[in-house]
């Protein structure tokens, strides 16, 4: 089975060549796809030097800063078009610990694999190391909020580090997702549960970033947040017209 790990980055000279090194080593067979939006910091042309030593390891470069979402979509369509089977998402600052890659990709090659294999930080055995308590709180009470206001029964909807099988993705008009910050994510999966697929949910360990800068802002938190609540209630108001029309026909 072909996969491609695809790493999105922004400003991520320090961090980028480390996970690099932790994919190669723990995933030796996988191909990686770093996906960069012109970083001032030069991360796209240390990425060109990386893969210049690496047949496993490409790079697609993006004219300016699009956001998480355009960039995976990007990816995703490099990926499918060049056939890979399985195409995981993670973060380029280290918080995505490469030891956890094989167990989300054996989860994703099982005879009974699910439509999407999610890390998660908030299932039996799952952590965060180094976060302050109102990281940890925003996260699972943001995710709390998802599971309610989508009636989803996922854990950790906002987690970045997951797989699909290339079917999942090729289901998905993905042109349609606008979605950017961890807002992506929510949508990404409330498209593959609403078509009835199955979400596994792998425990991990995910680690606060040690070098460089957060890419987390309030515009993100608001957009989840907002986009979450109109998803949920248009999903509810079409189950209801659905149900009084069949009981009045
Ligand atoms: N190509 C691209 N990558 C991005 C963009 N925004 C964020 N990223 C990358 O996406 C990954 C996750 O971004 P982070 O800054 O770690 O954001 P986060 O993980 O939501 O926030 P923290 O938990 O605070 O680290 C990192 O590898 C970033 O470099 C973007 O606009 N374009
Ligand atoms: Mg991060």
């Amino acid at each position: 089975m072909s996969t491609l790990v695809i790493i999105p980055t922004y400003d991520e000279r320090e961090s980028l060549p480390v996970t690099l090194a932790g994919v190669r080593k723990h995933a030796p067979d996988v191909d990686v796809l770093v996906v960069d939006d012109a970083s001032p910091d030069g991360t796209g042309e240390l990425a060109d030097a990386l893969a210049a030593g690496d047949d496993h390891v490409h790079v697609l470069h993006r004219a300016g800063k699009g956001g998480l979402g355009a960039a995976y979509v990007a990816g995703f369509g490099w990926g499918l078009e060049r056939g890979y089977d399985v195409l995981v998402e993670m973060d380029a600052d280290g918080s995505h610990r490469p030891a956890d890659l094989p167990r989300l990709l054996e989860r994703t090659a099982a005879d009974d694999a699910p439509a999407l294999v999610i890390g998660s930080r908030w299932v039996p055995g799952g952590s965060v190391v180094n976060w302050p308590w109102r990281r940890s709180v925003l996260s699972q009470g943001g995710n709390t909020y998802v599971r309610l206001a989508l009636g989803m029964p996922v854990k950790d909807a906002t987690a970045g580090f997951r797989a699909y099988p290339a079917a999942t993705l090729r289901a998905i008009d993905l042109a349609s997702v606008e979605s950017h910050g961890y807002c992506f994510q929510v949508d990404m999966t409330w498209r593959v549960v609403r078509d009835g697929g199955r979400v596994a949910e792998v425990p991990i360990t995910f680690v606060e970033r040690v070098a460089g800068v957060s890419k987390m802002s309030r515009a993100i938190v608001a957009e989840a947040l907002t986009k979450t609540t109109v998803w949920g209630l248009t999903y509810r108001t079409r189950k209801a017209r659905d149900l009084f029309t069949r009981a009045r026909g």
